[in-house]
């Protein structure tokens, strides 16, 4: 089901297998850990009581000392993970309004013809390219059931992991892209040096332009957002240790652009090495401020079993006070939560969710039953904690009915805060 990874997928730390790898007595070379979530469930093994669960991982957290790659201590087999994968790109204000800046923030580099999207799942983002003047979109995904869903609303997309095949796919649709996008994948991969050598055959033009969306890792840092640790995300990422990885290959990092998504995520966009324009300050300023981030996520540890500490206790008085609590967004993130707090049916009665796939089914480890948006007002719980704390302010705005009717939300990150 897993594997254990120990070296550096950016700068190549620790990694035994390479012929120059030295290694003198007393200075062998290893990953440092920084946070122990124990053996948890994987956090989006969504499944009805009577379905086998797909088991369960050791969840840790490693730095790489050289580059300061935050990295997971297993790689779970991509086929479990995502063969049925029920997460679906939220067709929410936020994600609608995140796409135009991310458009826009594209076009600041380049005006695309056409888009090739790696992670494409339901072609939600390739949709919103094609209404906004994006004349050809093509979608790689491994999802069966989310590229079916892309297929059916005319956004093709072939099913599978980005690889050589896939990769041909795409051309044979679109032959020379001029724009290859990656939202919230890259750091799903464990082969980043494959993820290169693929992506270099999609590059053919000189005006080629990459643009790869991940969580940012100074935010989980400020944010202390332990619970964006969880066996998909393999890495988490800064813009030096995509530096330290470009360092062999034909790409540069060209701009980097911060977006709120998702509790903070930043688009790094990678030109080839010829293109003759130097990179913009934004790189530069990054780079800057990742200084010592191997001593931040030192500090990360603390700060999210700060977190963890809190919320347990809200939720622990609320019930000491003979209070019901439920949840709000049956999120990845809230397995990790939920599973962190040891939190059970009899402290969370059920998790609300708006994801048809999610309805009926487990939080998984904790088994609290997910249930449809409308549980919140006929059941009337006295709080509510939103565990999808990225979309907090458009869920408190279109529940203002709850609120009225005397209940409270808890927003657990960064702060655990009780709403009004
Ligand atoms: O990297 C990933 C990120 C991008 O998305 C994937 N590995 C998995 C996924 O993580 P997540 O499940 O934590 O994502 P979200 O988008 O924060 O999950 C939000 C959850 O909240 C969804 O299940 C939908 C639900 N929701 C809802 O019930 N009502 C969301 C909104 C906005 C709502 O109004
Ligand atoms: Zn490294």
């Amino acid at each position: 089901m897993y594997r254990l990874h120990s070296h550096c997928r950016a700068c190549g730390y620790a990694r035994k297998a390479s012929p120059d790898y030295i290694k003198k007595e007393g200075s062998v070379e290893k990953l440092m850990e920084i946070l122990d979530l124990g053996i948890q469930p994987l956090a989006n093994d969504f499944k009805k009581y009577t379905d086998e669960h797909a088991g369960y991982a050791p969840l840790k957290l490693l730095m790489c000392p050289r580059c300061g790659l935050a990295q997971l201590s297993v790689v779970v087999e991509p086929a479990i993970l995502y063969k049925d994968y029920p997460y679906v790109t939220s067709r929410s204000a936020t994600m609608e309004n995140h796409f135009s800046m991310l458009l826009h923030a594209i076009r600041l580099e380049t005006q695309p013809l056409n888009c090739i999207e790696i992670g494409s799942n339901d072609g939600h983002f390739l949709e919103f390219c094609q209404n906004h003047n994006v004349l050809k979109v093509f979608g790689i995904d491994p999802a069966e059931n989310l590229a079916t869903a892309a297929n059916e609303s005319m956004i093709r997309t072939v099913v599978g992991e980005f690889n050589k095949r896939t990769a041909e796919v795409a051309m044979s649709n679109i032959p020379c892209p001029d724009l290859v996008v990656a939202r919230h994948v890259f750091c799903h991969i464990n082969e980043w040096n494959l993820f290169m050598v693929d992506l270099e055959r999609l590059a053919s033009e000189e005006r080629f332009l990459a643009v790869i969306e991940v969580p940012y890792a100074l935010d989980m840092i400020a944010n202390g957002s332990f619970d964006q640790v969880y066996h998909e995300h393999l890495s988490y990422l800064h813009v030096g240790a995509m530096a330290h990885l470009l360092e062999h290959t034909p790409f540069k990092i060209q701009r980097v652009e911060h977006f709120p998504i998702h509790g903070g995520s930043i688009a790094i966009m990678i030109r080839r090495k010829d293109w003759p324009h130097p990179p913009h300050e934004s790189v530069q300023r990054c780079i800057q401020r990742e200084e010592s981030i191997q001593g931040k996520w030192l500090e990360f540890a603390a700060k999210s079993s700060a977190l963890m500490c809190s919320l347990e206790s809200q939720v622990i008085n609320a019930k000491q006070l003979g209070k019901s609590v439920c949840g709000y967004g049956a999120s990845a993130k809230s397995t990790v939560f939920l599973n962190a707090c040891g939190f059970k049916r009899k402290d969370i009665q059920f998790i609300c969710d708006s994801t048809k796939q999610k309805q009926g089914r487990l939080s998984p480890g904790s088994d609290i039953p997910i249930v449809d948006e409308g549980a919140l007002l006929r059941e009337l719980p006295d709080y509510a904690v939103i565990f999808a704390h990225n979309f907090a302010s458009e869920i408190i705005q279109k529940n203002e009915r709850y609120v009225e009717l005397g209940g409270k939300w808890i927003v657990p990150v960064p702060e655990c805060k009780v709403l009004p």
